[in-house]
């Protein structure tokens, strides 16, 4: 099907536009004219940008939000949320799985995200046997992309064990656990259903060098030569001391010379990095995963972005635990975690002159397209045909065009900025909110009353 959008302004790779139309056949871009005049009937708004790929997200950990945040017997830490996050999962079957995702997933189109990266780790039944279809769930998540319209590019996980060195896995951690043919088995399944459509993609994650070992990461590597490849990596100070201790090494710096880190690589959170980590990283072509407001949220530490930029590396955003859902509103927690640790203002920004919103935003879009490993992120032909465009009627915009529009954006208003979201070409949100919005939140209101009174 060939759509039509006309914007009176919009950001392309090469900077702003005036009189865009946009053509679009089976939601893939196929043309971008400049300088052109709206046609009566035609799809048309203000201004518009590329949406943003959100690069890591755990769907089902958005229907706990809020119910980690009360102080327990001894110092409150990543690890005692992780128990708790633990006894939530317990009780998910996939209709749940389903619905929270879906709900999550309409928030992200909402906030301006396009696509999503779901690092899918909740493999099996509450007991930890298989489901008759061993991809049940990760089939769920497609089902919540097809639904609310957001492209995705699903990355079954490969968990293992507990710790370094091999360790036997949790009974936490049942639900997570396969062997290399079962895993390779979800991953069929997964590249099967998505039949390499445009909006959907097909990576690989072992967990953490927690969860999987050298020889493992060897044997599931080779399915997804390609990649996109994603694993979680120095994320809390006690796992950059366990993987010292097992094998002399920091986590990033035993990736980047064991593992063959390039640019199919994503590491997610890369928060504790040395001098030497950071500027290797950067070096490699890979992205680093940022996912501000989680980090903030579960006391992970700040991640060196002005350093790594400064090197020349790459990144994008996610939204990780789902705590709280936005694209701008993580670009901002990024560029505030800076100002509060290095005392200055417009720190991620690289040139005088330039707008500290549109850097992030353009920087995200690239690295998070990179690590989705689809085209999308740019408003340029061969691209997915996803469009945010912002509500230039609302009185904090008044006077903002152009990057004075994106900076009110990702500064000041957040979510509220946001009128419409084009995904694949298809109109998904309008006036800010879901087309679907009150369908999606009845079955979520449904599942979390149920998970509420048991
Ligand atoms: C996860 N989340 O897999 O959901 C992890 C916690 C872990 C974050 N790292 C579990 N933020 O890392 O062991
Ligand atoms: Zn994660």
């Amino acid at each position: 099907m060939i759509t039509t959008l006309f914007l009176d302004r919009a950001l392309l790779a090469d900077g702003w536009a005036d009189g865009v139309r946009i053509t679009s056949e089976d939601g893939v871009i196929t043309a971008v004219d400049t300088g052109a005049e709206p046609r009566t009937g035609e799809a048309r708004e203000a201004l518009g940008v590329a949406g943003v790929p959100n690069l890591h997200s755990h769907a089902f950990q958005r229907a706990m939000a809020g119910l980690a945040e009360r102080r327990g017997p001894a110092r409150d830490s990543f690890w005692t949320w992780r128990e708790v996050m633990y006894r939530f999962l317990e009780r998910l079957n996939p209709d749940d799985v389903e619905a929270i995702a879906t709900y999550a997933y309409a928030e992200m189109l909402e906030s301006g995200f396009t696509a999503v990266a779901e690092f899918h780790y909740l493999h099996h039944a509450p007991d930890g046997a298989a489901y008759d279809n061993l991809a049940e769930l990760a089939l769920r998540h497609l089902a919540a992309a097809e639904e609310t319209g957001i492209g995705v590019t699903l990355l079954p996980v490969f968990y293992a064990h507990s710790t370094f060195g091999g360790a036997a896995p949790t009974a936490g951690q049942r639900r997570f656990i396969n062997d290399a043919d079962s895993f390779a088995a979800i991953v069929e399944a997964a590249r099967a259903a998505n039949g390499g459509r445009s909006g959907r993609g097909v990576g690989v994650a072992p967990h953490s060098l927690r969860a999987a070992t050298p020889e493992e990461l060897e044997a599931i590597l080779p399915l997804a030569p390609e990649g996109p490849v994603h694993i979680h990596a120095a994320e809390q100070i006690k796992e950059v001391e366990d993987c010292l201790a097992w094998s002399g090494q920091r986590p990033v710096e035993w990736l980047l010379e064991h593992a063959g880190v390039d640019q199919r690589w994503c590491l997610i959170h890369a928060t504790h990095l040395t001098e030497a980590e950071t500027a290797g990283l950067a070096a490699s072509g890979a992205v680093a995963g940022l996912c501000p407001i989680t980090e903030a949220n579960l006391g992970d530490g700040i991640f060196p972005a002005s350093a790594y930029l400064e090197a020349g590396g790459r990144f994008g955003v996610g939204t990780d635990s789902n705590i709280a859902i936005g694209a701008a509103e993580e670009l901002r927690q990024l560029e505030y975690a800076q100002r509060l640790s290095l005392r200055g203002r417009n720190l991620l920004s690289r040139r005088e002159g330039e707008s500290t919103g549109r850097a992030l935003l353009q920087g995200a879009q690239a690295g998070g397209a990179q690590a989705l490993g689809q085209p999308l992120g740019a408003l340029a032909v061969g691209q997915r045909c996803d469009v945010v465009c912002l509500e230039m009627l609302h009185p904090d915009m008044v006077g903002r065009d152009g990057d004075l529009a994106i900076d009110t954006w990702v500064f000041a208003l957040g979510k509220a900025a946001i009128g419409s979201v084009y995904a694949g070409g298809q109109r998904v949100v309008e006036m800010g909110r879901h087309v679907a919005r009150s369908a999606i939140d009845i079955r979520y209101r449904n599942v979390l009353r149920r998970l509420m009174s048991e």
